[in-house]
């Protein structure tokens, strides 16, 4: 009687299992099969991370699915497995005399050295990708990006390029414009502008709090902190526009400084150095200084706008297109 009971309930367990595994499967072909995923930005319903457009990227990737990934999905479904065991073998009606004793060396010993050694095949990968990191090949070029309360700030030293400022571009904006309203919070007013297939060094500051650099296509994900220059690379493998977000809470507008790097050629790259650098020196004040201009002109009206009017002032004040 018992065990017809116990043999129904198992039919019915693996029923319930056989019913999950199939949506999950469904599920993933049908999210995979969906979101194409965009490169550059994040896609609605994909699953991992954002495809690499940069060297780093893809090591990253290798050490999350490869390495990573494998290893958790096989320690979760031992536990899984164990525990399992526990409640089917060890219960009260299946075992109602417990055993009294309660160290095994043995055992203690294997599950002290299993994860180490586990840690220490995993710290392999991790120390490599963490050294390719800090390892830079010869930079092609040099963008300084300075993260401010709540917008960021370009500089080309080498091409002698003063800053460039980049706010976010408003709802209104991205619509007008004609993009997905996803790339709103993403989308900004300049973007950095950057030749293709070359390594770019990014140093990295801040004027008054900490914000991070950070662009998932390229694995990038540097602090910017005031007073300390920090540097990071990519090589951006096609060209295009990615984007990424300030990731260091920094504010309460944190949300709305967004980093967009636009990859073009090496001729279109000169041109907008060309054009950037050109005779209409005079256009290049206003947009260097939007702080100070805001906040004179806003200050008669609403001082209490202040903060938040001044990254914005720069979006209308900055006609240049790339
Ligand atoms: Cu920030």
């Amino acid at each position: 009687m018992d065990k017809r009971r116990m043999k129904a309930k198992v039919q019915g367990m693996r029923r319930w299992a056989a019913a999950f595994a199939a949506g999950l499967t469904t599920m993933m072909i049908g999210a995979s099969a969906m979101a194409e995923p965009l490169l550059g930005q994040p896609t609605d319903g994909a699953l991992g991370l954002q495809p690499a457009a940069s060297p780093l990227k893809h090591d990253a990737h290798f050490f999350h699915d490869i390495i990573l990934l494998p290893i958790i999905t096989v320690i979760s479904l031992f536990v899984l497995g164990l525990l399992i065991w526990c409640v089917v073998r060890y219960n009260k009606r299946a075992n109602p005399v417990p055993a009294k004793f309660s160290h095994n060396t043995a055992i203690e010993i294997v599950w002290t050295l299993v994860p180490v050694l586990i840690l220490m095949f995993i710290a392999i990968f991790s120390f490599r990708l963490l050294f390719a990191y800090h390892d830079m090949p010869k930079p092609d070029l040099t963008v300084k990006a300075i993260g401010y309360q709540w917008y960021w700030g370009y500089e080309y030293p080498d091409q002698e390029i003063g800053e460039i400022t980049s706010t976010m571009m408003s709802e209104a904006d991205v619509k007008a414009a004609g993009l997905p309203s996803a790339l709103y919070r993403l989308k900004a007013s300049e973007p950095m502008v950057v030749p293709v297939d070359k390594v770019v060094r990014v140093q990295v500051t801040a004027v008054d709090v900490i914000h991070a650099f950070a662009l998932p296509a390229f694995g990038l994900k540097t602090d910017a902190v005031p007073g300390r220059l920090n540097e990071t690379w990519f090589k951006a493998e096609k060209v295009g526009t990615y984007y990424g977000q300030c990731s260091e809470l920094c504010g309460v507008d944190h949300a709305f400084m967004p980093i967009e790097i636009k990859v073009v050629t090496q001729a279109e790259f000169d041109a907008w150095v060309a054009a950037k650098k050109g005779p209409p020196a005079p256009a290049a004040t206003p947009v260097a200084a939007p702080a100070e201009g805001a906040a004179p002109a806003a200050a008669p009206a609403a001082p209490a706008a202040t903060p938040t009017a001044a990254p914005a002032a720069p979006t209308g004040a900055a006609p240049a297109k790339l």
